[in-house]
């Protein structure tokens, strides 16, 4: 189902990477809420592993050992008060859903819920209960790897039928495995949850993700409209290349555009300049706007895992990523996606498995908010950016409007106008934009909310004259930390 059941008027989610769902609760409320958030991407909510070499690393979460609810973000009791408490300010919750496999093979032991696991031949996983049959044989016609693993991502059987990486692969297909993974979301759903990211799509077969979702059930009526249907996302990484499409997956629910940031990235990196974004979207080959779940980083590319290497905007180059980010949440296409992310030693290219803040038992810290509204310990909570929180305002004001006015200078500087709702001028040229320009907004003064504020007082920023045709004059410093300009119709002061 491809709508994500956000508050009206609302457009824009933000993946709080490795939060506790006691913060999230509290984020929602403070922040989200009042800022006009869609919702919030939680990292997988299930019991899952408990890695201790390397110690305590992020990637512990994409191998359950169980459906509990009993994860490094906390128990059941404190996912459910996150749920009803973010529902209750208008902010949805989408899990992460790692269904395609279980641990990691050959390992055993405890996992994040106290559950015991054994992922060896043995194959145990009593929490839920899978056994060995629950599972994708391998070295069989099914996977012929004689490893078990994916080793040829041509291949779509061993894509789907192989161990991604070394995780032992469900059985999908099988009426106990599906049974199994529907009662997991279902339990979510009941819970109030408005859908699912639902992790390594790729690696399953389009049928058997199609049965899954057949199962679901109709969200929670004490927030949903009776009726709604969940939220599905699948990650699906198809830069071109492979036999998999993520096309394959529309007919499901939306799909991770991953050409998006990787074209992004490559843009304002000045690899080609930002003029050629005039046409940006579907004529670039991507999927259609309204299958597509866009973003300029995520957990994985931000660090070198998945896809998009070096081209990849991430806060360890934050004016380019401010910039990115607000082309991504003033523009038309796709349904958009912010990163939270935490820092860690040696970044962006090394240290790719550690964890979030956290005690020296890998006890995942809370969330500390600073006087500035910046967060403290490595928590970079780029979604709390002025230049990056307030651009969500933006994208609600003009969702439904087109795009129009265009303006380039031929090079990397660039401006348009959304309807009579928005307009955004960026300047990535190493000399100043000094440009008259149509805004298409009506007369009036508007606060530029990438520089400051509306406040009661007025704004704290720059303040932006449009005169009775719609024409404002635009100045861009090229040595500004911020060479962006956005005025909208409830920037108006
Ligand atoms: C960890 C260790 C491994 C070990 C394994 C099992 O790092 O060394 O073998 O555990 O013990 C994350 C991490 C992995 C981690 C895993 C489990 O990234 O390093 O393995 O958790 O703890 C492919 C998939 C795509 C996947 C990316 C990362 O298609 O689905 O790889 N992304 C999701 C999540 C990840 C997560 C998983 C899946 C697994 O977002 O965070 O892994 O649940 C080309 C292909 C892509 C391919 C890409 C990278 O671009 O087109 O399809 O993506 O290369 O291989
Ligand atoms: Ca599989």
């Amino acid at each position: 189902q491809h709508d994500p059941n956000c508050w009206a008027g609302r457009h824009v989610i933000v993946h709080l990477f490795e939060w506790k769902w006691t913060d999230i609760a509290a984020e929602c409320e403070r922040y989200l809420g009042p800022k006009g958030f869609c919702g919030v991407q939680v990292s997988p909510a299930n019991e899952h592993r408990v890695v201790t070499d390397p110690f305590r690393p992020w990637w512990e979460r994409y191998q359950p050992v169980g459906y509990n609810l009993n994860s490094r973000s906390g128990n059941d009791g404190e996912f459910k008060d996150m749920v009803s408490r973010c529902n209750n300010v208008g902010v949805r919750i989408y899990v992460d859903a790692v269904i395609n496999h279980m641990a990691g093979a050959g390992m055993s032991g405890t996992g994040s819920g106290g559950s015991y696991f054994d992922s060896g031949s043995a194959l145990s996983f009593p929490s839920v209960p899978f056994g060995p049959s629950d599972f994708n044989c391998c070295n069989c016609a099914g996977c012929s790897t004689s490893g078990c693993n994916i080793e040829n991502y041509g291949d779509v059987n061993q894509v789907r039928n192989c161990r991604l990486v070394g995780l032992t692969d469900l059985a999908l297909g099988n009426e106990y495995v599906r049974g199994k993974v529907a009662d997991f979301l279902n339990y979510c759903i009941d819970i109030g949850v408005a859908g699912f990211r639902v992790d390594a799509s790729k690696h399953m077969w389009p049928g058997d993700m199609q049965n899954i979702a057949g199962r679901l059930n109709n969200l929670n009526g004490a927030y949903f409209n009776s009726g709604a249907r969940p939220f599905i996302f699948q990650e699906v990484i198809d830069l071109g290349g492979e036999p998999i499409k993520g096309t394959e997956y529309t007919g499901i629910g939306r799909v991770t555009e991953f050409n998006y940031g990787g074209h992004l990235g490559r843009a304002f990196r000045k690899q080609f300049s930002l003029s050629s974004l005039s046409n940006f979207g579907e004529g670039w080959g991507m999927l259609s706007s309204g299958n597509a779940v866009v973003f300029i980083d995520n957990h994985d590319n931000q660090r070198g895992h998945g896809a998009g290497g070096a081209d990849i905007l991430t806060f360890y180059v934050d004016k380019w990523y401010k910039m990115a980010n607000a082309f991504m949440l003033a523009h038309e296409y796709g349904f958009t996606r912010l990163m939270s992310s935490y820092s860690w030693d040696g970044g962006p290219s090394s240290n790719d498995w550690i964890g979030p803040p956290s005690d020296g038992s890998g006890n995942t810290n809370y969330v500390p908010i600073n006087e500035d509204g910046t967060c403290g310990d490595r928590w970079m909570c780029e979604h709390r950016w002025r230049q990056i929180g307030n651009m969500v305002a933006f994208r609600n004001a003009v969702t439904g409007q087109g795009t129009n006015d265009w303006w380039d200078n031929g090079n990397n500087q660039i401006a348009f106008a959304r309807g009579n709702k928005g307009f955004i001028a960026i300047n990535n040229d190493d000399y100043n934009m000094d440009e008259w320009l149509q805004t298409g907004l009506p007369s009036g003064d508007y606060c530029d909310v990438i520089s400051g504020d509306v406040t009661e007082n007025g704004c704290t920023g720059t303040t932006v004259s449009v005169d009775g045709n719609g024409f404002a004059s635009v100045f861009l410093s090229s040595q500004s930390t911020d060479p962006v300009l956005a005025i909208h119709e409830n920037s108006k002061v």
